[in-house]
């Protein structure tokens, strides 16, 4: 039996697939190129994202390495072996000790580059200044954020937040219709304290290539620079309930001014002090007012 297709066919689809290929590409913005050549990160905009993103393209690159040799070897055998008439049958081979010597300790080997390149990265991504510019305390409550300036965990056991004593406790708050925004400074670094009061969620600013959950009763923390002044989004990436796709929040990275001048505004709105619990906040699941309009 053979599964030969005709020459006039494989002619035909080799040549759309080339048309179809030249479409796409030559279809595509310049913003669409640039995130190509990135696989797909955004644009780092801390001084501890780059770790990241080498991270992500050597991992691409070794992957496809690796994937263009085993799809060679796959199909130079089976084109180089194959069957080539009823009566000649290629030879059959079975264990061959070397070869499957090799197939165990070369993947093994691959697991432990990659295992100490992760360990690596991660070890710079997940510093914690002592003495940080900031300190804000994020609180993930189903379905928003609460962003807490000037607190932070306190050091003792027993848990509990303190004032970190470079200024007034201030809070901000939002709702699933009105997402809240995180103020940064450009150029200053910034622990941030996770915490819920109900489930999981997960602090999540693609712009910032990092992540990490909000735990409750696990005091998460971690510290990173913004080093891009803009506005970027904020996501929950932990299926947290219902209205989980609705948990988006922006962030700010703006000059020391702006953001001393945002503060004062929280300050003189009257959000002093900290605002944890989901009762303490001044957020309400705001459905009823955005789900008759379908919401976001
Ligand atoms: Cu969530």
């Amino acid at each position: 039996m053979s599964l030969e297709l005709p020459k006039r066919f494989r002619r035909v689809a080799f040549g759309g697939l080339m048309v179809t290929a030249l479409f796409v590409l030559s279809g595509c913005s310049q913003e669409q190129k640039d995130q190509i050549k990135r696989l797909a990160m955004p644009v780092s905009a801390t001084e501890e994202g780059p770790h990241t993103f080498d991270l992500w393209m050597w991992s691409w690159l070794a992957a496809i390495v690796t994937g263009v040799v085993v799809w060679g070897l796959i199909f130079y055998a089976a084109f180089r072996y194959r069957r080539r008439s009823e009566a000649d049958i290629p030879v059959q081979t079975r264990y061959n000790l070397p070869i499957e010597i090799f197939y165990t300790i070369a993947p093994v080997m691959m697991v432990i580059v990659f295992f100490y390149f992760t360990v690596d990265t991660q070890n710079k991504v997940l510093h914690t200044s002592a003495h940080p510019d900031q300190n804000v305390t994020v609180v993930g409550q189903q379905w928003s954020w609460t962003f807490n300036y000037n607190l932070k965990h306190s050091d003792k056991s027993d848990g509990g937040y303190v004032e970190d004593g470079d200024g007034q406790v201030v809070h901000e708050g939002g709702t699933t219709a009105d997402r809240p925004t995180l103020w940064l400074v450009k150029d200053k670094s910034v622990t941030f304290f996770l915490d819920s009061p109900d489930v999981i969620h997960s602090f999540w600013v693609p712009g910032f290539l990092f992540k990490m959950d909000v735990v409750p009763g696990r005091n998460n923390h971690f510290t990173l620079t913004p080093n891009r002044s803009g506005t970027f989004e904020g996501r929950c990436a932990e299926l947290c309930g219902v209205y989980h796709s609705r948990m988006l929040f922006n962030v700010k990275v703006v000059d020391q001014a702006a953001y001393d001048a945002h503060l004062q505004q929280l300050a003189d709105q009257g959000n002093t002090g900290p605002a944890l619990g989901a009762s303490q906040t001044d957020r309400t699941p705001g459905l009823e007012s955005d789900e008759s309009t379908g919401g976001e």
